[in-house]
């Protein structure tokens, strides 16, 4: 075994955007192109002497051999102790939960997250600090410079390692310990929800359906909903990481999911269901026909927050990003805590949750999170969604409508136009942003414009500053339009158009959102011509 300098040159577009950076698989499998990007992560990271860190992923194609790549560039770069997950295996929440478990210096995950996998599909690395959070901007701004000045990378010529087994062995000097993906999580996992509860309520002939996509929530899902809480067998489906999650689309939103959808819509429906995504970072909830928005989720895991012995004492604050429905702001101001609107991607809740200010997040994309990490999680979010169900044994619409009627209803639609040309979508923004100081106070089917304006951020934790974090137009009731570009696609462009309205009025909370949302909607295409822009009449998904 002998460490070996391999020289290289700098590869374009190595950018890492709004979680880690997602390329093609092919483009990964090109020579030096995860190396590359690996020795800037390390040589950002510093002296590695006497430091753990924890990698794994989410098993889709190609995870198996980035992992075996990163370890020997891991040894070789000094790196004292890795803790792998077994198989390759770890959930980005477990990641999360492993770091901070085991003081590691941080950890490397594999996977473009809710993006398509297999041959043909995507593949995606980010790393996390410290905390057991998305690294911060001014991170991945220092390791994508770094990427355009490389020159050679370090790497160890030792075979592969043998992944599958648990135990230490040593590659170079450095230990690797494979651990055992669920356990430190589902540790977790019991010390912040009443399994008793839960389990009482399976044992009463409560019902379940738990999607795992074939993604990596599928071993941490059976492990604990199956296992720990005694749902019956065949409760969590697609519950094998599949390296092409079956040739399906590991998103779990109602597009996606629509096999579990479908499910939910029957009048012999489980009485609740869930998904969670390639990462398993991501969660839905559905009851008996009937959606859960994530907002509305975030808003409602808030009011409800100590059901669950994790939160009894309270929570002192929630954050959410800012396309993320203002459901939570409502709950916010009846606990008097505040609530903090940050950019889209959950690197921006760290130094909330890390001071203290925060213990709830959530965005619209189907991601909430707490305190307990510093990733988004989805298991973690249906457990709580199972805890408050086992306390109020109610349905899960009696429990949404419940909370409507206390707060009012924050009606919210997303409209995706993904794969839209790169350039028309920088087109139609920079035409929308020119336009935005003209618009306050302009009347548009009904509504009037307060303000107009390129969403910006400064931390208010460590001063950081982000700026064009999407584009709000926003009317004097409260409603609101915002426009974004995806930071996570990998071919031309997605426009994301988000869409919200606020209704107090009981009597008007049940009519189809698409319905409610009629007028925002056709002001948010003639504003931003989408329609002529992008040569789309229709989004592609409707969230
Ligand atoms: C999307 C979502 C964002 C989420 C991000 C990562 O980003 O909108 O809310 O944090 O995906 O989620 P974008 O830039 O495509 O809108 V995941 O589950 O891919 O880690
Ligand atoms: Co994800």
């Amino acid at each position: 075994m002998a460490i070996q300098t391999i020289q290289t040159t700098p590869v374009a577009g190595q950018r890492p955007g709004t979680s880690g950076l997602r390329k093609k698989v092919g483009v990964f499998q090109q020579a030096h192109y995860l190396e590359n990007f690996v020795q800037c992560v390390f040589d950002t990271l510093g002296d590695l002497a006497g430091k753990t860190l924890v990698l794994g992923g989410d098993g889709r194609f190609h995870n198996r051999a980035a992992i075996q790549t990163i370890l020997k560039m891991a040894a070789a770069n000094g790196v004292a102790r890795v803790l792998v997950g077994r198989g390759g295996i770890l959930s980005t929440p477990a990641v999360s939960c492993v770091i901070r478990k085991y003081e590691a210096m941080g950890g490397i995950i594999l996977s473009a997250s809710h993006n398509p996998g297999g041959p043909d599909g995507d593949f995606g690395i980010k790393y996390d600090i410290g905390n057991g959070g998305p690294a911060p901007e001014a991170v991945t701004d220092a390791i994508y410079q770094r990427t355009t000045t490389i020159a050679s990378y370090r790497i160890s010529d030792a075979p592969d390692l043998d992944i599958d087994h648990g135990g230490r062995s040593y590659l170079e000097q450095m230990q690797v310990e494979v651990i055992d993906p669920v356990d430190d999580y589902a540790e977790l996992m019991e010390q912040l929800f009443d399994f008793d509860a839960i389990r009482k309520l399976f044992a009463s002939g409560f019902t379940m359906r738990f999607d795992a996509m074939h993604a990596v929530g599928g071993p941490y899902a059976k492990a604990i909903i199956e296992g720990r809480l005694g749902a019956p067998e065949g409760t969590v489906i697609n519950c094998v990481p599949r390296e092409d999650f079956g040739g399906g689309h590991p998103d779990p939103n109602p597009v996606n999911a629509a096999e579990l959808i479908e499910l939910m819509a029957r009048d012999d429906a489980p009485d609740f269901g869930a998904a969670s995504d390639g990462d398993a970072d991501r969660n839905m909830i559905v009851g008996r026909k009937f959606d859960v928005t994530p907002s509305d989720s975030l808003a409602i895991l808030a009011a409800n927050a100590q059901v669950a012995p994790g939160y009894r004492g309270g929570i002192a604050g929630i954050a959410r990003s800012m396309p993320t429905s203002s459901a939570a702001d409502r709950v916010a101001a009846a606990l008097g805590i505040p609530c903090y609107e940050t950019p889209t991607g959950w690197k921006y809740f760290g130094t909330l949750l890390d001071a203290g200010l925060a213990t709830l997040c959530g965005e619209e994309s189907y991601g909430t999170g707490s305190n307990h990490v510093r990733e988004k999680d989805g298991v973690w979010a249906v457990l709580f969604w199972l805890n408050l169900l086992a306390v109020k044994g109610q349905s899960v619409q009696q429990i949404v409508e419940e909370h409507w009627q206390r707060f009012g209803r924050n009606y919210y639609s997303r409209h995706d136009y993904e794969g839209i040309d790169a350039h028309a979508a920088k087109v139609l923004m920079d035409d929308l942003r020119v336009k935005l100081a003209a618009l306050k106070g302009v009347e548009m089917n009904h509504y009037t414009v307060d303000f107009a304006d390129d969403f910006e951020y400064t931390d208010p934790v460590d001063g950081a500053k982000a700026t064009q974090q999407g584009i709000r137009i926003v009317m004097t009731d409260g409603s609101r339009i915002v426009y974004r570009l995806s930071g996570t696609g990998t071919e031309g462009a997605t426009l994301r158009v988000y869409l919200e309205r606020y209704e107090a009025d009981p009597e008007q909370h049940h009519i189809p959102t698409q319905q409610a949302l009629a007028a925002l909607i056709a002001i948010a295409d003639s504003v931003a011509s989408i329609a002529y822009n992008t040569g789309r009449s229709n989004p592609t998904v409707i969230t």
